[in-house]
């Protein structure tokens, strides 16, 4: 019997220290152990210019697709467990990282508390995360400003270079 799971998560992978791609592959490694999880897409890696914090490195990022009947505070959790295994050894806020696993969305559902803030509340401010969720989800609406990815990417107000890459 095959039995699919529920929510649908997107989530945000990045890397500007070392082997940039083989740190986003092995974080999808990690997530495709996870028994509750189901990856169901993962965009192109795209290489993108540094935002925030601009005097770094260029950065790896995708986008990918899961499905999971775990709950939110679940799926930050197994997100900062794969950053721990893997290291993601940052020093300063929107500095270097090797990894960065962010939650971009699960299944539409605002989340304001102390821990946890969704959907991710620069989502719309950043063309390395509108690019690549663009291309997993062309039909995803911002669960508050009920706007599509594609509106979202036209009125984003940064203009960083975003640079297709290679597949995962
Ligand atoms: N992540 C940041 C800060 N700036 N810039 C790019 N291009 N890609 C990122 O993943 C990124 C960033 C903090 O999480
Ligand atoms: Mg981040
Ligand atoms: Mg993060």
């Amino acid at each position: 019997m095959i039995i699919y799971k529920s929510m649908s998560v997107y989530i945000s992978l990045g890397s500007n220290i070392g082997d940039r791609l083989d740190h986003l592959r092995n974080a999808i490694g990690e997530i495709v152990l996870i028994p509750d999880i189901e990856l169901l897409r993962t965009s192109s890696v795209y290489e993108t210019e540094p935002v925030g914090v601009t005097n770094q490195d260029w950065f790896y990022n995708a986008v990918i697709e899961l499905r999971t009947d775990l709950d939110p505070y679940d799926v930050l959790e197994f997100t900062q467990t794969i950053e721990r295994k893997l290291k993601k050894d940052i020093k300063y806020r929107w500095g270097p990282r090797r990894i960065d696993i962010d939650l971009l969305d699960y299944d539409g559902m605002i989340i304001q508390s102390e821990r946890l803030i969704l959907p991710h509340p620069r989502m719309n401010l950043r063309k390395f995360v509108l690019v690549p969720l663009s291309e997993v989800a062309p039909c995803f609406v911002h669960p508050i400003l009920s706007t599509t990815v594609w509106t979202m990417r036209t009125n984003c107000p940064e203009s960083s270079v975003i640079k297709i890459k290679e597949n995962v």
